[in-house]
């Protein structure tokens, strides 16, 4: 081949440039749904670069800095162009990112009505007219207003909404939306699939990881506004001196983005960590012990939110061991906190190793005599069911039963009870599911949402909680996937009546594409990924089948646990003649914590929703169902058809496949080729088991076994992650 000289320039040009783009950019999924894009799309392109053509940015202290940073910083790379961006306002100006106490009196008092709603943390992104010029304008009380208008008007830019008559008005719904992350000090994360923790506690105070500013910003993207940064199994450890520093600087990193920063706290460390024989929270030196504690935490953490307290629970030490009780423990903490508007998360999820009542009704019976007793800067952190974070569980009883106590939604993101981080399993589904259950507790639409955001019973604080699914991992949560479940997680702690569909859809176009063609169809993967896991692992109801310890993988026949309730045998009850677990008054009565309209339905097999029938129910294998089936069939059926909605999920990933780069693609369908293969083995496994019992043989239509019981018995995997 004959190459000419200026070939070779253009060659020298083209490297170099592919040098420079390749290195300028980050790894495949790192930048979450934050990677901004020029927009190709002409007439979205125009309408946007002519109303940021001149902007009017009112800075100031560090959040709103990383608000500016951030407009810039979106606007050049959608846009194209740099961005004009003055101090102070002027005639020129096309849009105005401005604080309230910023706008003159005669805007401040013409949007008035809009200022009163959006409180410390909302903003107003709305077409308004300045000297007889429209203008766009993003506005807020509060800092962290403007920097939460700013993502959201470049996520509209992002989605290539039209600003035709825009008019904002946003606030969110709870106040505290919290990820909790299991990190230990170790950086092991409990129940953590995407690599190790992100808090190098090793190299901190003084080493600062581009990481935790990444962190923070995704957060503040989607209005995450508190991070507890340890285990709920705590170590005391990081209550002292040394770690306090350390957190510090984290809370440092944080805190420009509208983060606090909260941490858990042993209930026995004024043992461990402070020299003294007890923990009695009643006892006068350790309620000195922990006032001296929380004064030398805010020394060094100022704005510090609080603690995450998880105490008898699972072995953790707590005020019972003292005698004392759950009101006695949070009290203390909430007084000593009191002072510095901190608070106590003191979480219900509570089970006794001595208590033989269906484990599903401890929690409650525990805590609701309770209600009312709580300090007003206690929070009482409930899962979102009565068991552990289940593929499917009925919403949790205490949710409109303790209309004195505000209560905190807890709900998991990792995935340890979902296939980890290796199914693609989109949670907003199942967050939707149980925010919109009916509790029935204040008559009808008395939703456990309503309950969460405080509408219900009239709360003065209210939050949500996530368990974090983020670690060292390239792109953060291991299955690309399951980025959404962060998204997604955030949105609903912003606004719990947001539905998964639209969550889902904004997720897509801001991670991978607006183009419908794409939208659509992964749209449907993510919304039916959902009822699919609870097909392949516990369908009808059926929960907790999990191996033990490490939860991978199917374990229906674990039955030798100390503890009953740590075996699945315990949950599904199977036996000759049928399946499931009686919670109605035949058996442990659990139904009676509903509401009498809602333990009405439950109790009757009949008009059991189908989805939870052998949760409360136990069932003979040839009880007929609506559609006519026996409940063995129709089990069977169901893990089948868990496997048939993956293998669909496959064949559409496939058809996308043109939309997206060869690397977007191959590791999504790869991680499928993974969930495909789970499934089938939880279809085998769970129906030669249960066969065992019911006698019977599989209906046509559901997949033969390709190895027998025994096999699947003898899988063990000793290193699964995050145990
Ligand atoms: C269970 C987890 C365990 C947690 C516990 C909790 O298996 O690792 O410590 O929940 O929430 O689901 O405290």
């Amino acid at each position: 081949m004959n190459i000419s000289f200026s070939h070779l320039k253009l060659f020298y040009v083209f490297a170099l440039l592919s040098i420079a783009i390749s290195s300028s950019q980050t790894p495949a999924g790192y930048d979450l749904w934050l990677e901004y894009s020029e927009i190709r799309e002409p007439t979205i392109l125009s309408e946007y670069q002519k109303v940021t053509n001149s902007i009017f940015f009112s800075g100031g202290n560090s959040i709103l800095l990383n608000a500016e940073k951030e407009l810039v910083k979106g606007l050049d790379a959608m846009l194209g162009q740099a961005s004009d961006i003055q101090d102070s306002p002027n005639l020129s100006n096309t849009m105005w990112v401005v604080k309230k106490d910023g706008l003159n009196q005669e805007l401040q008092s013409a949007l008035k009505g809009y200022f009163e709603q959006i409180g410390k943390e909302g903003f107003i992104i709305k077409s308004v007219s300045v000297d007889g010029k429209n203008i766009l304008l993003i506005s807020a009380n509060a800092d962290t207003g403007i920097l939460y208008g700013v993502f959201k008007f470049l996520q509209l830019m992002k989605m290539q909404k039209s600003l035709d008559e825009i008019n904002l008005i946003e606030a969110p719904k709870i106040d505290l939306r919290m990820l909790n992350h299991w990190d230990n000090l170790d950086r092991t994360i409990e129940r953590g699939y995407a690599g190790f923790s992100l808090w190098n506690w090793q190299k901190l105070p003084k080493y600062i990881d581009q990481r935790y500013k990444d962190y923070a910003r995704a957060n503040a993207s989607i209005g995450i506004n508190a991070t507890v940064l340890t285990n709920v199994n705590a170590n005391a450890l990081v209550l002292t001196s040394a770690y306090l520093e350390k957190v510090a600087a984290l809370a440092d990193v944080f805190r420009p983005y509208g983060i606090k920063v909260y941490l858990t706290a042993r209930f026995s460390a004024p043992i461990e960590i402070g020299g003294l024989n007890t923990a009695d929270p009643l006892d006068k030196d350790v309620i000195k012990w922990w006032n001296n504690k929380v004064t030398e935490v805010y020394k060094y953490i100022p704005d510090f939110g609080g603690f995450l307290v998880k105490a008898n629970s699972e072995g953790q030490p707590g005020p019972q061991n003292y005698g004392r009780t759950h009101v006695d423990g949070a009290n203390m903490l909430a007084t000593a906190l009191k002072p510095f508007d901190g608070l106590v998360i003191w979480r219900a999820f509570v089970y006794s190793e001595t208590d033989a009542t269906d484990r599903a009704k401890q929690a409650f019976t525990e805590f609701v005599p309770y209600d009312g007793n709580f300090l007003d800067n206690v929070l009482v952190q409930v899962k979102n069911g009565p068991i552990d974070f289940q593929p499917r569980e009925p919403f949790h009883p205490m949710f409109g039963a303790m209309p004195n106590t505000p209560l905190v939604m807890e709900f998991q993101i990792t995935q340890e009870y979902l296939g980890f981080s290796s199914h693609l399993v989109f949670l907003p589904k199942l967050y939707e599911e149980v925010l919109d259950a009916e509790t029935y507790r204040k008559g009808k639409n008395s939703t456990v949402a309503k309950v969460i955001d405080g509408s219900l019973f009239n709360k003065k604080i209210s939050g949500m909680a996530g368990v974090a699914n983020i670690g060292t991992d390239m792109n953060w949560t291991g299955h690309p996937f399951a980025q959404a479940n962060w998204y997604g997680y955030g949105r609903l702690a912003w606004d719990p009546y947001l539905s998964s569909e639209t969550i889902a859809e904004e997720w897509l176009r801001l991670t991978y594409s607006n183009n419908s063609e794409f939208v659509k169809p992964v749209k449907r993967i993510m919304i039916a990924s959902r009822e699919a896991v609870v097909n392949y692992m516990t369908p009808m109801g059926l929960h907790h089948l999990m191996d033990t310890g490490h939860h991978y993988g199917p374990g229906p026949w674990v039955g030798d646990l100390s503890r009953p309730e740590w075996n699945p045998t315990y949950y599904h009850n199977a036996d000759k003649n049928g399946i499931g677990f009686d919670r109605t008054p035949t058996g442990s009565n659990a139904t009676s914590q509903y509401a009498p309209e809602i333990a009405k339905i439950f109790n009757d097999p009949e008009t059991c929703p189908e989805e939870y029938l052998l949760w409360f129910h136990h069932l003979p294998w040839d009880y007929e169902l609506k559609n006519g089936r026996i409940l063995w069939d129709a089990l069977a059926l169901k893990y089948q058809k868990g496997v048939d909605q993956v293998e669909e999920m496959i064949s559409t990933w496939k058809q996308v496949k043109t939309y997206i780069s060869d690397d977007q693609y191959n590791e999504v369908r790869m991680l499928l080729e993974i969930q495909l293969q789970e499934a089938k083995w939880w279809r085998n496994a769970s129906l030669l088991y249960f066969q065992t019992f019911s006698g019977r043989e599989l209906p046509d239509g559901v997949g033969r076994p390709e190895e027998n019981l025994e096999y699947y018995k003898s899988l063990k995997f000793p290193y699964a992650p995050g145990n």
